[in-house]
């Protein structure tokens, strides 16, 4: 039985990284600038992990089947304390090599959170709540209208809390789809309503909670031009599954006009473009 098990854990272990060096099952193909950098240090942690994994593994089959039950009636069983050194070693050896990932992987994601988004960014109000994207342009004159939660008014179709009084406001738009602009910088200032949602587009390898309370500026450019799936990836209710939408970038040709029209006008237009651009097959 002691072999059986041996070999079994061996198949599990084969099969799993079989899965992975296959390439069948893999990331959607990416559209951002900083996706080089994000997948390659994916790659690195994936290979320092697949190799602990599958030492260990064959490591724990091996003595599965080195100490199996022979039947043997003077084979007895030996009580050991352990050994501090060894414990020591692979805890510190562990620490090592995690941390080392942390802080080669922390640059990428540093880079699109802790620092500003660059000059001449298109900026994007997002505006999460069970279970809807709300987008918030500016319009033609780039100021947002002033939102006030005092505002919100679900019935009314007022979900961000958009101050009509507010001259800047005559020009915005307020869609359930993000539309962007391909190679340029795009800054995202993220809230939410209610509860924790989480904003991913997994070809962007991009992926953020919006948390009641603050707002949260994270940037990035897209580089191809497409409409994409966009989820919530957070649980944040009974409805969770439905929060979901689409994000569609735009060559400037398409993108610039899109700014001058009217909310009504707007909607259409988008609404127009989404039928245009297929999801991506790969
Ligand atoms: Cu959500």
């Amino acid at each position: 039985m002691g072999r059986v098990l041996a070999v079994i854990i061996w198949i599990i272990t084969l099969l799993s990284v079989l899965m992975f060096v296959s390439g069948k099952w893999w990331f959607p193909a990416a559209i951002s600038e900083h996706a080089p950098a994000l997948d390659r240090q994916f790659l690195i942690t994936i290979v320092v992990v697949g190799l602990s994994f599958t030492a260990a593994q064959i490591g724990l089959g091996w003595m599965v089947w080195k100490y199996r039950d022979t039947g043997s009636k003077t084979d007895r069983a030996v009580y050991s304390h352990g050994s501090n050194r060894l414990e020591v070693l692979w805890t510190v050896i562990t620490a090592i090599v995690f941390i080392t990932l942390g802080v080669m992987g922390q640059s990428v994601w540093a880079a699109l959170r802790l620092h500003d988004a660059p000059p001449g960014s298109y900026s994007v109000e997002v505006v999460a709540q069970q279970f809807q994207w709300n987008f918030h342009y500016a319009g033609r004159d780039t100021k947002f209208g002033r939102t006030d939660p005092q505002l919100i008014d679900d019935s009314a179709l007022n979900f961000v809390g958009l101050d009509s009084s507010d001259p800047a406001a005559a020009d915005d738009a307020v869609t359930a789809s993000l539309v962007i602009p391909v190679n340029r910088p795009v800054e995202l200032r993220l809230r939410s309503k209610d509860v924790i949602h989480n904003i991913w587009v997994p070809q962007l390898r991009f992926k953020q909670d919006l948390v009641p309370g603050m707002e949260i500026k994270v940037h990035f450019t897209a580089n191809r031009v497409g409409k994409y799936e966009l989820a919530c990836a957070e649980l944040c209710g009974q409805l969770h599954f439905k929060m979901k939408s689409y994000m569609l970038v735009l060559p400037d040709e398409e993108f610039q006009p899109l700014q001058a029209m009217p909310q009504e006008q707007y909607q259409t237009k988008v609404a127009e473009l989404l039928n245009k651009y297929p999801l991506p097959t790969n």
